[in-house]
């Protein structure tokens, strides 16, 4: 999979592409990164990419001569980080994964003009409900997380687990030593019985997305299991709280 920024500040995208996961995808040319400068697309004499807003108001806007002259030069899917785009989440994430190719506008100031989007931006995404500098840290995180899902990157198992892969939060961990501070690792976690630990995990995952992110349980189909596991939650709350 190939993967286009486009950006005013390339420099912030160093060291993102030397770590990690990211690196090995790189290695194994699963994947290729291509942070292009919108300022290499400026003509004139100042090389200038932005100007100030028709109709008044604080902040500077990205020109769309720049972005349409580097847009022509790639191929994918336009998407376009801003504040006014659709949440990203996991699922819009594994969609993406399996596309050959995409280009991701990385806006800055009060973004591009709108006549870009109009006619070039397939995607307009946001991260979250909350305010940054840029879309340069938005670009880097859909990146991450694209690249961890193109085939060949990480093990099939290791995003089968995902909290959100499976619907769930994850189940509490534990490493050595057996007992810090007093405080005891779960006794069926040494137990060696697989299928003991199976059921544990399931039930912490099931209780703690029951309390922290219920909305992650609407809609969601239960087996036999999980709604024994969910009816043992709910009635030990309940003891708990009398
Ligand atoms: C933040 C640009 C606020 C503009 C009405 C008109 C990309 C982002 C961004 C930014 C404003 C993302 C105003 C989560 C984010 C991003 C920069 C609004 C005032 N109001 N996801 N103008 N959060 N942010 N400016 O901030 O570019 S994806």
């Amino acid at each position: 999979m190939k993967i286009n920024i486009l950006t005013l500040f390339p420099e912030m995208f160093r060291g993102f592409t030397g770590e990690s996961i990211i690196k090995r995808a790189l290695e194994k040319n699963l994947l290729e990164i291509n942070v292009i400068n919108i300022r290499d697309f400026c003509y004139d004499k100042h090389k200038q990419a932005d100007d100030k807003v028709f109709g008044g108001g604080a902040g500077m806007l990205m020109k769309p001569e720049p972005l349409i002259r580097a847009l022509n030069t790639l191929g994918g899917k336009v998407i376009y980080t801003s504040p006014q785009g659709v949440r990203f989440d996991q699922k819009l994430a594994i969609e993406l994964s399996q596309e050959e190719e995409i280009t991701i506008i990385a806006g800055h100031y009060e973004g591009i003009d709108e006549r870009v989007v109009e006619s070039r931006v397939d995607l307009e995404v946001s991260i979250g409900d909350f305010v940054l500098t840029g879309g340069e840290l938005p670009a880097m995180v859909m990146t991450d997380c694209i690249a961890r899902l193109v085939p060949g990157a990480i093990k099939q198992e290791s995003y089968e687990n995902d909290s959100f892969f499976n619907g769930l939060l994850d189940y509490p961990n534990y490493t050595r030593p057996e007992e810090y501070e007093g405080m005891k690792v779960p006794e069926v976690l040494l137990s060696g019985h697989h299928k003991n630990i199976e059921i544990w995990r399931k039930k912490e995952s099931l209780k703690r997305t029951y309390l922290r992110r219920p909305d992650l349980l609407k809609g969601r189909e239960f087996d036999k299991l999980e709604k024994k596991l969910l009816n043992e939650i709910k009635e030990e709350l309940k003891k708990e709280s009398k």
